[in-house]
């Protein structure tokens, strides 16, 4: 059986206050044609759908045009989870009617994790474990069950529970939004916890055929067995010299798997350009970078007169100028000093600079928490 593994598709995305949908438009057809052209017989979406809670009208219609697309056209069934960024009861909305048609959505954590079983042309079954992602807290709640504190305990509370009805003669596929201890981050992610990592143990994943994850950014294996899809574009500059992909996997009868990554097309390209102004102005790549959102860092040690209009002529799709010196440029407030930081660290940052004094660490806790109801009451604005 063959399927395609893709995730964080981030649908309504802001980059430097540009809607991201036609470049998101123009990948997702490629992924189309590409599961036509590789015959694929399912796809797998690992969660971060959407960009945020309440997505705009533009990225709810790109992903019914897509599904649609999917379900009705190509007739390739589809298994679809929640990350961190979506909204449990917005995604699985109509999931009892499109459920009828093959897009199998998983919005909300369950107390029991219904698999969806597929068969493949080769007769091979293999069962799909959508598992949305759920906060500890919540887990708590659903199932019932005081012991869960971490994003592990969510995990294996919920594959325990699988475990039981995983049976010999199928194939089983994990679909989960998690980060696994040892993988490589990146900018554009949003931390699962505040406070500590939210980080799971790779074993976890044991005993299943292939852990389609999502969450992290750039495309990866953590294990023979357990990978990350990657992103659907780079989503931040930090990103520029990522290869996305999406994932090819093919399971065999006998467990066999073979994965092979596929990069689909983009509208326009992520480059990151360093150097004096003047060089930057008559720069040998400008013709390419011309069609790329461009981020610029000037090293020059003096003032440049208007740099963001006058590099705009040579880098039509400039979003982002910084200086090397660390203060803040043109069309990007705070600069690097910010960049790659955690609000609990930006805001014990900004106590120091108002009180002069170095948190506690009851004070800490106290702001984990404080930061840790708001992530969760956006999440569930929609309740
Ligand atoms: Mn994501």
């Amino acid at each position: 059986m063959k399927f395609i593994h893709t995730g964080d598709w981030h649908l309504g995305r802001l980059f430097h206050n540009l809607h991201l949908t036609d470049d998101q438009r123009f990948t997702l057809e490629g992924l189309l044609r590409l599961v036509e052209a590789e015959r694929a017989e399912a796809l797998v979406i690992s969660g971060d759908v959407f960009d945020r809670a309440v997505p705009p009208i533009q990225a709810v219609e790109l992903l019914d045009d897509i599904l649609a697309e999917l379900a009705l056209r190509l007739k390739v069934p589809v298994v679809m989870i929640a990350g961190n960024h979506d909204s449990p009861v917005r995604l699985q909305y109509l999931n009892g009617l499109v459920g009828r048609v093959g897009v199998h959505v998983v919005g909300e954590v369950g107390a029991e994790p219904r698999g969806v079983a597929l068969r493949g042309r080769d007769g091979v079954e293999v069962v799909f474990w959508p598992l949305a992602y759920t906060d500890p807290e919540t887990a708590r709640c659903v199932l019932a069950c005081d012991d869960i504190h971490t994003h592990q305990g969510v995990m294996e509370a919920q594959i325990s529970s699988i475990r039981e009805r995983m049976h010999a003669k199928a194939r089983h596929v994990l679909v989960g939004h998690a980060f696994v201890t040892g993988a490589t981050t990146c900018e554009s992610e949003r931390p699962l916890t505040v406070g500590g990592t939210g980080e799971i143990p790779r074993g976890v994943f044991e005993g299943f055929d292939y852990a389609a994850l999502g969450h992290l950014h750039r495309p990866q294996s953590v294990s023979e067995r357990v990978r990350y899809a990657g992103s659907l574009l780079k989503y931040s500059f930090d990103e520029a010299d990522h290869h996305k992909s999406v994932t090819v996997v093919e399971l065999g009868g006998g467990g066999s798997l073979s994965i092979k990554e596929r990069e689909l097309p983009v509208r326009r390209d992520l480059v990151r350009l360093r150097g004096p102004f003047s060089y930057l102005l008559n720069h040998p790549e400008a013709t390419w970078s011309r069609d790329a959102y461009v981020e610029v860092t000037l090293t020059d040690s003096e003032a440049v007169l208007d740099p963001m209009d006058r590099l705009r002529d040579v880098y039509p799709h400039i979003l982002s100028l910084r200086r090397e010196t660390g203060t803040a440029g043109a069309g990007e407030g705070g600069g690097q000093t910010v960049r790659g930081r955690t609000t609990e660290e930006l805001f014990g940052r900004f106590f120091h600079d108002v009180t002069g004094e170095v948190m506690s660490g009851p004070q800490e806790m106290e702001v984990a928490e404080v930061l840790a109801e708001i992530e969760r009451s956006a999440r569930e604005a929609a309740r």
